[in-house]
Protein backbone atom coordinates (compact mmCIF):
# COMPACT_ATOMS: atom_id res chain seq x y z
CA UNK A 1 0.00 0.00 0.00
CA UNK A 2 0.78 3.70 -0.33
CA UNK A 3 -0.50 6.91 -1.39
CA UNK A 4 -1.55 7.32 -5.11
CA UNK A 5 1.66 7.74 -7.02
CA UNK A 6 3.92 6.29 -4.38
CA UNK A 7 5.25 3.64 -6.79
CA UNK A 8 3.29 0.40 -5.67
CA UNK A 9 2.86 -0.44 -9.25
CA UNK A 10 6.68 0.34 -9.95
CA UNK A 11 7.47 -2.06 -6.96
CA UNK A 12 5.05 -4.39 -7.63
CA UNK A 13 6.66 -5.08 -11.04
CA UNK A 14 9.94 -5.55 -9.36
CA UNK A 15 8.42 -8.03 -6.84
CA UNK A 16 6.46 -10.09 -9.41
CA UNK A 17 10.41 -10.28 -11.70
CA UNK A 18 12.15 -11.20 -8.63
CA UNK A 19 9.57 -13.20 -6.52
CA UNK A 20 7.23 -14.79 -9.33
CA UNK A 21 4.25 -13.96 -7.46
CA UNK A 22 0.91 -13.31 -9.04
CA UNK A 23 -0.13 -8.85 -9.24
CA UNK A 24 -3.56 -8.19 -8.88
CA UNK A 25 -3.88 -4.36 -9.26
CA UNK A 26 -7.44 -3.33 -7.90
CA UNK A 27 -6.87 0.00 -10.02
CA UNK A 28 -5.49 -1.88 -13.34
CA UNK A 29 -8.57 -4.25 -12.76
CA UNK A 30 -10.90 -1.06 -12.62
CA UNK A 31 -9.37 0.45 -15.48
CA UNK A 32 -9.99 -2.82 -17.76
CA UNK A 33 -13.84 -3.06 -16.99
CA UNK A 34 -13.85 0.89 -18.33
CA UNK A 35 -12.07 -0.29 -21.68
CA UNK A 36 -14.58 -2.79 -21.84
CA UNK A 37 -17.90 -0.56 -20.92
CA UNK A 38 -19.06 -3.07 -18.57
CA UNK A 39 -21.70 -2.76 -15.89
CA UNK A 40 -18.89 -2.34 -13.39
CA UNK A 41 -16.77 -0.45 -15.59
CA UNK A 42 -19.75 2.02 -16.21
CA UNK A 43 -20.13 2.96 -12.47
CA UNK A 44 -16.55 2.70 -11.05
CA UNK A 45 -15.97 5.50 -13.72
CA UNK A 46 -18.32 7.68 -11.85
CA UNK A 47 -16.16 7.22 -9.13
CA UNK A 48 -12.59 7.03 -10.65
CA UNK A 49 -12.84 10.18 -12.62
CA UNK A 50 -13.46 12.44 -9.41
CA UNK A 51 -10.74 11.35 -7.77
CA UNK A 52 -12.64 8.99 -5.36
CA UNK A 53 -12.70 5.46 -4.07
CA UNK A 54 -15.36 3.46 -5.99
CA UNK A 55 -17.24 1.98 -3.36
CA UNK A 56 -16.69 -0.70 -1.12
CA UNK A 57 -19.14 -3.52 -1.99
CA UNK A 58 -18.23 -3.03 -5.54
CA UNK A 59 -14.84 -3.48 -5.27
CA UNK A 60 -14.77 -6.14 -2.25
CA UNK A 61 -17.03 -8.59 -4.85
CA UNK A 62 -14.22 -7.47 -7.55
CA UNK A 63 -11.20 -8.61 -5.74
CA UNK A 64 -12.73 -12.07 -4.08
CA UNK A 65 -13.67 -12.78 -7.24
CA UNK A 66 -10.12 -12.45 -8.78
CA UNK A 67 -8.66 -13.98 -6.01
CA UNK A 68 -10.73 -16.93 -5.62
CA UNK A 69 -9.48 -17.87 -9.23
CA UNK A 70 -5.28 -17.52 -8.17
CA UNK A 71 -4.16 -20.33 -5.99
CA UNK A 72 -1.52 -19.07 -3.68
CA UNK A 73 1.20 -16.86 -3.91
CA UNK A 74 -0.20 -13.46 -4.87
CA UNK A 75 0.82 -9.60 -4.48
CA UNK A 76 -2.48 -7.07 -4.03
CA UNK A 77 -1.59 -3.65 -5.11
CA UNK A 78 -4.51 -0.48 -4.23
CA UNK A 79 -6.58 -3.44 -2.63
CA UNK A 80 -7.89 -2.45 0.23
CA UNK A 81 -7.65 0.86 0.85
CA UNK A 82 -10.53 1.13 3.78
CA UNK A 83 -10.43 -0.33 6.75
CA UNK A 84 -13.82 -2.48 6.13
CA UNK A 85 -12.61 -3.32 3.18
CA UNK A 86 -9.52 -5.10 4.83
CA UNK A 87 -11.93 -6.87 7.24
CA UNK A 88 -13.67 -8.18 4.82
CA UNK A 89 -10.51 -9.71 3.23
CA UNK A 90 -9.40 -10.81 6.59
CA UNK A 91 -12.47 -13.00 6.70
CA UNK A 92 -12.02 -14.30 3.31
CA UNK A 93 -7.76 -14.64 3.00
CA UNK A 94 -4.42 -14.85 4.94
CA UNK A 95 -2.23 -11.68 4.64
CA UNK A 96 1.11 -12.63 4.94
CA UNK A 97 3.10 -9.03 5.00
CA UNK A 98 1.68 -5.36 4.01
CA UNK A 99 4.32 -3.32 2.56
CA UNK A 100 3.78 -0.04 3.15
CA UNK A 101 5.37 3.09 0.59
CA UNK A 102 5.81 6.85 2.68
CA UNK A 103 6.57 9.16 -0.13
CA UNK A 104 6.18 12.63 0.29
CA UNK A 105 3.34 14.00 -1.44
CA UNK A 106 5.25 16.77 -3.57
CA UNK A 107 7.55 14.08 -4.98
CA UNK A 108 4.08 12.36 -5.81
CA UNK A 109 2.41 15.44 -7.66
CA UNK A 110 5.79 15.83 -9.98
CA UNK A 111 5.84 12.14 -10.62
CA UNK A 112 2.57 12.24 -11.95
CA UNK A 113 2.88 14.71 -14.32
CA UNK A 114 5.51 12.80 -16.39
CA UNK A 115 3.59 9.61 -15.88
CA UNK A 116 2.75 8.07 -19.38
CA UNK A 117 1.26 3.84 -19.12
CA UNK A 118 0.40 0.69 -21.53
CA UNK A 119 -3.24 0.29 -20.64
CA UNK A 120 -3.83 -3.25 -21.03
CA UNK A 121 -0.75 -4.68 -19.63
CA UNK A 122 -0.76 -1.63 -16.96
CA UNK A 123 2.53 -1.25 -17.46
CA UNK A 124 3.82 2.13 -16.32
CA UNK A 125 6.67 4.75 -17.45
CA UNK A 126 8.03 7.78 -17.01
CA UNK A 127 9.54 10.72 -18.64
CA UNK A 128 12.55 10.93 -16.59
CA UNK A 129 12.27 8.03 -14.08
CA UNK A 130 11.90 5.16 -16.76
CA UNK A 131 11.23 6.43 -20.37
CA UNK A 132 9.89 3.95 -22.50
CA UNK A 133 12.76 2.61 -25.19
CA UNK A 134 10.76 4.16 -28.08
CA UNK A 135 9.02 7.47 -26.98
CA UNK A 136 5.09 6.99 -26.91
CA UNK A 137 5.78 3.56 -27.44
CA UNK A 138 5.02 0.70 -25.02
CA UNK A 139 8.54 -1.48 -24.65
CA UNK A 140 7.34 -5.37 -25.01
CA UNK A 141 4.18 -4.57 -27.46
CA UNK A 142 5.45 -1.86 -29.26
CA UNK A 143 1.27 -0.72 -28.61
CA UNK A 144 0.82 3.59 -27.89
CA UNK A 145 1.10 4.60 -24.35
CA UNK A 146 -1.68 6.82 -22.53
CA UNK A 147 -1.95 8.98 -19.66
CA UNK A 148 -4.54 8.22 -17.55
CA UNK A 149 -7.40 9.99 -16.70
CA UNK A 150 -7.36 10.61 -13.18
CA UNK A 151 -3.61 12.03 -13.75
CA UNK A 152 -4.71 15.72 -14.25
CA UNK A 153 -3.57 17.92 -11.31
CA UNK A 154 -7.26 18.66 -9.85
CA UNK A 155 -8.02 14.83 -9.40
CA UNK A 156 -4.84 13.96 -7.96
CA UNK A 157 -5.14 16.56 -5.42
CA UNK A 158 -8.97 14.83 -4.82
CA UNK A 159 -6.84 11.21 -4.76
CA UNK A 160 -4.57 12.54 -1.94
CA UNK A 161 -7.30 13.76 0.23
CA UNK A 162 -9.16 10.72 -0.27
CA UNK A 163 -6.09 9.36 0.93
CA UNK A 164 -5.52 10.84 3.94
CA UNK A 165 -9.16 10.32 4.63
CA UNK A 166 -10.02 6.76 3.87
CA UNK A 167 -6.84 4.73 3.35
CA UNK A 168 -4.14 6.45 5.75
CA UNK A 169 -6.11 4.51 8.94
CA UNK A 170 -4.98 1.11 7.24
CA UNK A 171 -1.26 2.16 8.35
CA UNK A 172 -2.36 1.44 11.93
CA UNK A 173 -4.68 -1.24 11.75
CA UNK A 174 -1.84 -3.31 9.98
CA UNK A 175 0.72 -2.04 12.57
CA UNK A 176 -1.78 -3.50 15.35
CA UNK A 177 -2.07 -6.75 13.40
CA UNK A 178 1.96 -6.91 13.42
CA UNK A 179 1.75 -7.32 9.64
CA UNK A 180 3.02 -3.85 8.41
CA UNK A 181 6.34 -2.92 7.18
CA UNK A 182 6.82 0.72 5.92
CA UNK A 183 9.69 2.02 3.95
CA UNK A 184 10.16 5.88 3.31
CA UNK A 185 11.85 7.79 0.88
CA UNK A 186 11.75 9.91 -2.28
CA UNK A 187 13.05 7.35 -5.21
CA UNK A 188 12.14 3.85 -5.74
CA UNK A 189 15.75 3.12 -7.00
CA UNK A 190 16.81 3.78 -2.87
CA UNK A 191 13.61 2.22 -1.61
CA UNK A 192 13.74 -0.85 -3.83
CA UNK A 193 16.59 -2.68 -2.42
CA UNK A 194 15.21 -2.21 1.34
CA UNK A 195 12.19 -3.83 0.29
CA UNK A 196 13.81 -6.58 -1.35
CA UNK A 197 15.77 -7.51 1.34
CA UNK A 198 13.25 -7.63 3.54
CA UNK A 199 11.08 -9.88 1.87
CA UNK A 200 14.09 -12.10 1.79
CA UNK A 201 14.40 -12.12 5.15
CA UNK A 202 11.02 -12.34 6.08
CA UNK A 203 8.91 -14.35 3.80
CA UNK A 204 10.76 -15.84 0.65
CA UNK A 205 13.52 -17.25 3.04
CA UNK A 206 11.03 -19.74 4.62
CA UNK A 207 9.03 -20.51 1.27
P1 LIG B 1 -4.87 2.96 -8.67
O1 LIG B 1 -4.66 2.64 -10.09
O2 LIG B 1 -4.50 1.96 -7.65
P2 LIG B 1 -3.38 4.91 -7.12
O3 LIG B 1 -3.86 6.31 -7.14
O4 LIG B 1 -3.47 4.24 -5.83
O5 LIG B 1 -4.14 4.33 -8.39
P3 LIG B 1 -1.20 4.88 -8.77
O6 LIG B 1 -1.53 6.25 -9.31
O7 LIG B 1 -1.44 3.70 -9.66
O8 LIG B 1 -1.91 4.69 -7.42
P4 LIG B 1 1.33 3.83 -7.89
O9 LIG B 1 0.99 2.52 -8.50
O10 LIG B 1 1.50 3.90 -6.42
O11 LIG B 1 0.32 4.97 -8.35
O12 LIG B 1 2.65 4.43 -8.52
P5 LIG B 1 3.44 4.06 -9.88
O13 LIG B 1 2.52 4.06 -11.05
O14 LIG B 1 4.31 2.87 -9.66
O15 LIG B 1 4.41 5.34 -9.95
C1 LIG B 1 3.89 6.62 -10.25
C2 LIG B 1 4.77 7.28 -11.31
O16 LIG B 1 6.04 7.57 -10.74
C3 LIG B 1 5.08 6.41 -12.54
O17 LIG B 1 5.17 7.23 -13.69
C4 LIG B 1 6.46 5.79 -12.21
O18 LIG B 1 7.19 5.44 -13.38
C5 LIG B 1 7.09 6.97 -11.47
N1 LIG B 1 8.12 6.64 -10.49
C6 LIG B 1 8.23 5.58 -9.65
N2 LIG B 1 9.31 5.68 -8.89
C7 LIG B 1 9.92 6.85 -9.23
C8 LIG B 1 11.11 7.52 -8.79
O19 LIG B 1 11.86 7.06 -7.91
N3 LIG B 1 11.40 8.71 -9.39
C9 LIG B 1 10.61 9.27 -10.36
N4 LIG B 1 10.98 10.44 -10.90
N5 LIG B 1 9.49 8.65 -10.81
C10 LIG B 1 9.16 7.47 -10.26
O20 LIG B 1 -6.38 3.37 -8.43
C11 LIG B 1 -7.02 4.27 -9.32
C12 LIG B 1 -8.43 4.55 -8.82
O21 LIG B 1 -9.18 3.34 -8.80
C13 LIG B 1 -10.05 3.31 -7.67
C14 LIG B 1 -9.94 4.68 -7.01
O22 LIG B 1 -10.89 5.51 -7.58
C15 LIG B 1 -8.51 5.10 -7.39
O23 LIG B 1 -8.35 6.50 -7.35
N6 LIG B 1 -9.62 2.23 -6.76
C16 LIG B 1 -10.27 1.88 -5.64
N7 LIG B 1 -11.40 2.39 -5.06
C17 LIG B 1 -11.78 1.81 -3.89
N8 LIG B 1 -11.11 0.80 -3.31
C18 LIG B 1 -9.98 0.26 -3.85
N9 LIG B 1 -9.33 -0.74 -3.24
C19 LIG B 1 -9.53 0.81 -5.08
N10 LIG B 1 -8.47 0.54 -5.88
C20 LIG B 1 -8.54 1.42 -6.90
MG1 LIG C 1 -0.67 1.83 -9.67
Amino acid sequence: MGPPGSGKGTVSERIVRDFGLDHLSSGDLLRSHIQNNTDIGKEAKKYIDKGHLVPDNLMVDLALKELEQRKSGWLLDGFPRTVSQAEVLSQNQTIDIVVNLDVPFETIIERIKQRWIHFASGRVYNLEFNPPKVPGKDDITGEPLMQREDDKPETVKARLQKYEEQTKPLIEYYSNLNKLQSFAGTETNVIWPVVKKYLEENFFKNK
